[in-house]
């Protein structure tokens, strides 16, 4: 009986510690894995809890690097309030299967180990396309304040309104950790890797196009459009590389 228990352990342990392999860590495995429809998964980023993530398989636009994309963060209609608190931003909010911020812990836990590149898909009012692409993405761990490490811009048309906030730490209007004298959070009424203060406010207000009345509040990619332009849509991924 005693022998029969310990194979039904073993057996059992052995069942799981297999099963851990095989759970993908990344919309890169499970495309690699032969998932080729675009739409939400799980992932285990960091061991056995799983998060769900939209994963960009396939795209008909001329990108380079299709399928294997895990969207960090995704503006499309205006449907969430992006102006939350660090906790939040921390944690992840809002519609997998709509707008979303994946959570800055949920970063760190990709990147710590991992090579990742990353793209932002931008579209404006007038259906006008463009993005940008960076050769190298990763997020350190919140006792560094989940500082920002992007680099080698590759322009798909909309230029680099990215590469300036490099190194920075992230800021919500509960925590200042820019490098203004004020609160960069609470005046473009956003959260983002902040300096003083941005080029691009991607977690800014939805303000349904061209809009000044309140200076570079929207969803902003300067070097693409003004600052008083607001995208129609802004999407973050990521894609590991091998
Ligand atoms: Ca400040």
């Amino acid at each position: 009986m005693l022998v029969f228990l310990a194979a039904l352990l073993s057996t059992v342990l052995m069942s799981e510690c297999h099963q851990s392999v095989n759970k993908p860590v990344d919309c890169s495995d499970l495309y690699k894995s032969g998932q080729t429809v675009s739409k939400t998964y799980a992932i285990y980023p960091a061991g056995n809890a799983p998060i769900w993530v939209y994963c960009e398989m396939i795209s008909n636009r001329k990108i380079p690097y299709k399928g294997g994309w895990t969207v960090i963060q995704r503006r499309m209609d205006g449907s969430v309030n992006f102006y939350r608190p660090w906790d939040q931003y921390k944690r992840g909010f809002g519609n997998v299967e709509g707008e979303y911020w994946l959570g800055l812990e949920n970063m760190y836990q990709l990147t710590r180990n991992r090579k990742y590149m990353l793209r932002v898909d931008l579209e404006d009012f007038e259906g006008r396309k463009g993005f940008a692409l960076y050769s190298s993405f990763s997020v350190d761990c919140e006792c560094a304040g989940y500082q920002l490490h992007v680099s080698g811009f590759t322009d798909g048309g909309a230029g680099d309104s990215l590469s300036g906030h490099n190194d920075q730490k992230f800021s919500t209007f509960d925590k200042d950790q820019d490098t203004y004298e004020k609160n960069c959070a609470k005046q473009y009424l956003g959260a983002f890797w902040y300096l003083a203060c941005h080029n691009t406010n991607p977690n800014g207000v939805y303000l349904w196009g061209e809009d000044d009345t309140h200076h570079a509040i929207g969803v902003v990619w300067a070097t693409w459009k003004n600052y008083a332009v607001s995208m129609k849509s802004i999407s973050m991924k990521i894609k590991r590389v091998s």
